[in-house]
């Protein structure tokens, strides 16, 4: 008879095992299609001018804000290595995913030569390296973040070209809703006849526009970040656009709408991307939402710590809503701990742990070792819990929970009739 220990180690084991080989459909990036070209970022210099590590480097830097955002992207990638990986030890996740990923890849950190690294980059074609990364990272789709207000993007998807089967899109739509006196003219240029009055024509316009361009791109969901002062119902052009364009074709589509809460946006213009910030959000907002409209599918995530609790309860309560991922400044170790403890104890397997929000290819390589590690040490303990009730897991069992923590779950209430 084997000891109770001696089953713990087997089940650790397992489950160490089968997250490890499982792969993982990434919900929400910051990547692109190979098709984009230059959209889509890699190598060792990206991975430095990461915006996560900009707003590091400026702990150290004494230069000012212009004087950085004037220099080649090389030449800040030095400033951010010499700050942040020789002058100081690179303690913080984002620094720490740096080395994770080269390391990963096979490169020797310990030599800490930039100049070798940037060789060994050099030597890559984008294709392949799209590969390497997603094998590396055990990712077999990646879902893009598309804007059609983006000017850059936008004439890719008009003028059209072949899809990559392994990225996925969702449309992107804050300009149209957090700032629509702004949009409105710009719908009105690509042939949408809108105004800034909402009238009924204009709703009509905007539904068209979203419908177009969902179709355009194969959107798997709309998705929006608002500040932590969003509210709903409101008396607002948001709250308008939301309730009578976006949540009616977000049904008329069946697809989710993605809401991430709590960002305060450049609270720091100085430092551009690295420079947005976070607040408490009202979730009594999404309760609304997610009560008056019940035929309409959320997808949330929420950027506070101090949130996190209450969506926990509120998906309890509402079928409708499924939460997702360790969003940013909660994507670090000590919180994606908590985080998923907290989510796997209130709601079980009905929940997608996390997504990686990479901006730079090579990242999906660091955010999902680094994921792993931490949720299959959760789920280890939730397991051995069981075991000692007398239930035990069988291999395929973990394998099926395992599956819907990385994508299943997320795929089952996509497909969900409301
Ligand atoms: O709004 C978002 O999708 C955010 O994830 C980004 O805007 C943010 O800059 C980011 O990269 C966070 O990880
Ligand atoms: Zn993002």
């Amino acid at each position: 008879m084997k000891s109770e220990s001696g089953n713990a180690n087997n089940i650790a084991a397992q489950v160490e095992r089968i997250v490890a080989a499982t792969p993982v459909s990434d919900i929400h990036t910051h990547l692109y299609d190979p098709a984009f070209g230059e959209l889509l970022l890699w190598g060792i210099d990206d991975l430095l001018v990461y915006h996560y590590l900009v707003a590091e480097g400026f702990r150290y830097f004494d230069i000012p804000y212009e004087k950085f955002w004037i220099l080649s992207k090389t030449q800040q990638a030095d400033l951010i290595w010499d700050a942040l990986f020789i002058q100081n030890s690179p303690i913080s996740e984002a620094c720490r995913g740096v080395l994770t990923t080269l390391n990963l890849l096979g490169l020797d950190v310990r030599k800490r030569d930039l100049p070798a690294l940037r060789k060994w980059f050099a030597d890559w074609q984008v294709e392949d390296y799209i590969t390497r990364c997603m094998e590396l990272a055990g990712v077999k789709s990646i879902c893009m973040t598309n804007s059609p207000f983006d000017d850059v993007e936008r004439p890719v998807w008009e003028k059209g070209f072949h899809r990559d089967g392994r990225f996925t899109a969702a449309l992107r739509i804050d300009p149209l809703l957090v700032s629509w006196a702004e949009t409105a003219p710009r719908l009105e240029k690509w042939g949408y006849n809108v105004n800034e009055t909402l009238s009924e024509q204009t709703i009509k316009e905007v539904r068209r526009f979203l419908s177009d361009w969902t179709r355009k791109i194969q959107g798997r969901y709309m998705m929006v970040s608002f500040p932590p002062d969003f509210d709903f119902p409101a008396d607002n052009s948001c709250a308008q656009l939301l309730e009578k364009a976006v949540l009616p074709e977000c049904r008329e589509l069946g697809i989710p709408m993605a809401l991430m809460l709590g960002v305060k946006r450049q609270v720091n213009p100085g430092l551009r991307l690295a420079g947005d910030g976070i607040g408490l959000s009202k979730l009594s907002a999404l309760e609304h939402l997610c009560a008056r409209f019940p035929e309409n599918k959320f997808l949330v995530t929420v950027l506070a710590r101090e949130n996190q609790h209450e969506l926990c309860v509120m998906a309890r309560k509402f079928r409708n809503l499924h939460i997702f991922g360790c969003w940013w400044f909660t994507n670090i170790p000590y919180i994606v701990d908590e985080m998923t403890r907290m989510r796997l104890e209130l709601l079980g397997l009905s929940m997608t742990p996390q997504h990686s929000d990479a901006r730079v290819l090579d990242q999906l390589i660091y955010k999902w070792q680094h994921s792993r590690k931490l949720i299959s040490q959760v789920l280890q303990d939730k397991y051995s819990d069981l075991a000692k009730t007398g239930w035990e897991v069988s291999p395929e069992e973990i394998q099926r929970d395992v599956q819907n923590l990385f994508g299943g779950a997320f795929e089952s209430f996509e497909k969900r009739k409301t």
